[in-house]
């Protein structure tokens, strides 16, 4: 196989044509919408190049150049372009194509989700709406006009304002939108449908008033106000924060069920997976409320981040994602317990980036080579992107990281830029040296450090010495050091001192003096930098962490270096024997005041996931195996704790504050522990049956299904009958199922797979049954049969075909087979060889696989 389309970021070249405005008319049909493109066009460099305009599946009805039909022999038509040979220097081209939503199944471009037509175009999708030049640099006024049935469509959305409205023959409407900012066509949206619409406004701190309307399907309205809450918090944090405001009078959320991802932020149009808009106590658990809220925020938030500044190539996604991913973290550790949010950011990025970054698609956050841009919308570019914004952040401090914030703003407001032109504003606006700190965006990877002690007790002197490794990769052979902000507290008996390094060179030393006794460190604290830490503390050392540190980050990750040991351990020698300190150091966060939260956090083993990024070659269910011993160690050690806390925190009146959250969060996690142990297996039953909301529900059918409880049948059963009318309840349905942990998994999947719900066109649902089996039941997913290998490729082949996208994304699995034993490998291997073979084989797959086994 070849990669000769793929596309290089050295090669980036402006275009020669910019568009000054265009102005579309779209007349809506399921399967023959016609669009009428009408561009302003006009040469910007001296080149004689002919205008080569992007396109795909579409249909060309005509091109007109200024008003005069262009003949066959006029222009050139291929798949996925339309080449105009002109020397025209300022002209007006008409484009008219023919498209089909309907038959959309890849949701790019304009597509219908259940009755409604919408567009999503990030990154490239625009191309499949009509023939442009689809590329972020080339920014253009729209002018939209959308004309339907009105019984059947109502409501008509573009970006922008609306400045017309009327009603035509036939039945139909039409509406205008006029976006007078100038934008990226991948910002570009169109929705037509009948909703629901949820009014509210927001006056800006400047006092303008902007009018919030959130669409939501008939009869969805009241789990429409989380969604509207949050709009209004974040549209005042931004302020606040950054001193940023909204620029227009009005802000659309369209919330729709098939959607790739999670939502997008189109001017003044954002869509988005109705999963991260609808929430209410009984049909949303707490992880739902947050997301909605992140979500919500997020988009918001890329008005400033991605709209008015854009990126000037697809290479520089994570000038806009990362720095909206970091903005949202804020945000949302505004919100809630910056402790706790942390935390769980730091658990994606150990579980899944590390993961990533370790395979065979690693890549910088700024890639280099890319074939579909699709696939770069990963944790890299989104995460990782945003680690190193909060490195930046921490070098710079609060005060000097606004001030580049500022000038960035100033220097590139209405422009498309790059992720040096970000690095270069946050060092001219802060006066701090960002040069070698820049190497972040080109190397991949997870660096480690190597940390070692030591101490002059006659100097009283106290010395770190800290080096870097950054592993060469097959994709880069040669990597380079970076400068890595590191934060740490010393702690000895009488005080606590916080201190910020930084690491520039391979090997460092740092010297801490008057110290007469060995102070403890508390290294990385707040996980300031996206690495590997390799320290041997002493066991009790980090017991004492996990009590003494002031960052909650840091006595949390104390605790769960502990674990990690442990289950390292086990790995080795099944017979290892745990020590009763884990079950006395568990029982003092269980009783001891604090935060709820934090301690459901601190009580939570290590992931899977997590687990494996530490190993090679592993045996998935020796890992397993480990991971059960200790679980069952520490519930049968404390069984009675739990219980008591579990009945504490039982029996309350659902609330919807943090506190509240909290002690559900804790609650849970003392019933999953007790869930393992026999005596105990009436509490999920009785938690299922008295929960008075989804949290509590959840948890209960959860934990049933991950010990493949006998009840599990019977309650899920209930569960789908009463929520088989809400498609994302449907969801968690499916998910749950797909959870069960005993070899009659594989039954049930083929049972599931028939399911009169069970739809694969629908992304979310692909995910819930698919995803939830090969990411969260791993026993079963590496099952020595191959059977789970085999599931996922099977699905993996239909998708490539309805919906390239979510195929590609669900094959993370198999792609990373080399964290596995030889086995294992060779099973994954095959199916991936398999797919890779596949007729209609997509370029989203291919260049996944090509990475694989090339
Ligand atoms: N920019 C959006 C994410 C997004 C990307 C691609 C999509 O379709 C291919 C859709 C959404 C965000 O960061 O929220
Ligand atoms: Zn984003």
């Amino acid at each position: 196989m070849t990669d000769t389309n793929a596309r290089i970021l050295a090669d980036y070249q402006p275009s020669d044509f910019a568009i000054l405005s265009t102005e579309l008319e779209f007349d809506l049909a399921d399967q023959a919408t016609r669009v009428v493109n009408k561009m302003h066009i006009e040469r910007i460099t001296d080149k004689a190049q002919p205008l080569i305009l992007d396109g795909e599946q579409l249909k060309l009805i005509s091109v007109q150049l200024n008003n005069i039909e262009l003949s066959e022999s006029q222009y050139q038509l291929n798949e996925t372009s339309l080449t105009i040979d002109t020397e025209a220097q300022d002209f007006i081209l008409t484009v008219i194509t023919e498209i089909d939503p309907l038959n959309n199944t890849a949701l790019e471009g304009l597509f219908k989700s259940g009755d409604a037509f919408c567009t999503q175009c990030e990154a490239e999708g625009f191309r499949r709406i009509t023939y442009y030049l689809d590329r972020p640099d080339v920014m253009a006024k729209f002018t939209t006009k959308v004309i339907a049935d009105k019984k059947q469509y109502p409501y008509l959305l573009s970006n922008g304002n609306k400045i017309a409205a009327g009603d035509l023959a036939n039945g139909k409407h039409f509406v205008t939108w006029q976006d007078p900012f100038l934008k990226p066509c991948y910002l570009f949206a169109l929705v037509a449908g009948d909703f629901d619409v949820l009014r509210s406004s927001y006056t800006t701190v400047s006092g303008r008033e902007v009018a919030l309307e959130l669409f939501v399907d008939r009869g969805n309205l009241p789990k429409a106000e989380h969604a509207m809450t949050s709009l209004k918090k974040s549209m005042q944090w931004d302020e606040q924060t950054f001193g940023l405001e909204y620029d227009l009078d009005i802000y659309m959320i369209v919330a729709v069920d098939f959607f790739n991802m999670g939502a997008m932020e189109n001017k003044g149009l954002n869509v988005f997976n109705s999963k991260f808009v609808l929430a209410d106590q009984s049909s949303a658990t707490d992880t739902d409320y947050f997301n909605v809220e992140a979500v919500i925020a997020h988009e918001y938030f890329h008005n400033w981040t991605g709209n008015r500044v854009t990126c000037r190539d697809w290479f520089q996604l994570s000038l806009k994602e990362g720095l909206t991913v970091f903005r949202d973290q804020q945000f949302s550790g505004d919100m809630h317990s910056a402790a706790v949010t942390r935390i769980q950011n730091v658990r994606v990025l150990r579980a899944q980036q590390f993961a990533e970054d370790a395979g065979p698609m690693a890549h910088p956050i700024r890639p280099e080579k890319v074939l579909e841009m699709n696939n770069f919308y990963t944790l890299t570019v989104y995460e990782k992107g945003a680690e190193v914004i909060r490195m930046i952040h921490t070098l710079l401090g609060q005060d000097k990281f606004r001030q580049g914030m500022d000038l960035y703003f100033q220097r590139f407001d209405g422009m498309a830029v790059t992720c040096d032109d970000f690095v270069d504003a946050m060092a001219d606006g802060s006066g701090i040296d960002l040069s070698q700190f820049k190497r972040w965006y080109s190397q991949s990877g997870t660096p480690e450090l190597i940390v070692k002690e030591s101490f002059d007790k006659q100097q009283q002197l106290f010395t770190l010495t800290i080096a870097q490794v950054n592993k060469p990769s097959k994709q880069q052979t040669e990597k380079q050091d970076l400068l890595i902000p590191i934060k740490l507290e010393l702690l000895s008996d009488n005080e606590k001192t916080q201190h910020l390094i930084t690491l520039s060179d391979s090997q460092q030393k740092f010297e801490f003096s008057g110290y007469s006794v060995k102070p403890i460190v508390a290294f990385l604290s707040g996980f300031s930098a996206p690495v590997k830490v390799n320290f041997p503390q002493r066991e009790q050392e980090l017991a004492l962490i996990m009590v003494k540190a002031s960052d909650a980050f840091n006595r949390w990750d104390a605790g769960q270096q502990l674990l990690t040991r442990y289950i390292h351990a086990l790995v080795q020698d099944a017979d290892f024997t745990l020590p009763q300190d884990l079950v006395v150091a568990f029982k003092q966060i269980l009783t001891l005041p604090g935060d709820a939260a934090l301690k459901a956090e601190q009580l939570t083993l290590p992931s899977f996931d997590e687990l494996v990024e530490q190993f090679e070659q592993i045996d998935p269910i020796k890992l397993l195996d480990a991971l059960k011993q200790i679980r069952l160690f520490l519930a049968q050690g404390l069984a009675s704790e739990f219980h008591q806390q579990f009945q504490r925190l039982s029996g309350r009146a659902y609330q919807n504050d943090g506190q509240s959250i909290g002690e559900r969060a804790l609650k849970n996690v003392c019933l999953a522990y007790l869930s393992h142990l026999s005596d105990y297996q009436s509490l999920t039953v009785n938690q299922y049956q008295n929960a008075d909301n989804m949290t509590d529900t959840l948890a209960a059918l959860h934990y049933q299904a991950l010990t493949a409880s006998a009840r599990f049948s019977e309650q899920i059963k209930d569960f789908e009958q009463k929520w088989y009318q809400t498609p994302l309840v449907m969801d968690k349905c499916f998910m749950l199922q797909a959870l069960f942990a005993d070899e009659s998994i594989f039954n049930k999947l083929a049972v599931l797979e028939q399911h009169p719900l069970f739809i694969l066109k629908n992304p979310n649902r692909a995910r819930s049954l698919i995803g939830a089996f090969s990411h969260n039941n791993p026993r079963y997913f590496h099952c020595l049969s191959g059977r789970g290998y085999r599931f996922l490729a099977k699905h993996v082949a239909a998708l490539n075909d309805i919906n390239p996208q979510v195929a590609s994304r669900l094959i993370t699995p198999l792609i990373q087979f080399k964290k596995f034993d030889s086995k294992r490998q060779a099973m994954m291997k095959t199916e991936l060889v398999n797919l890779s073979q596949l007729s209609n084989l997509s370029r989203d797959l291919k260049e996944k696989l090509d990475a694989a086994l090339g």
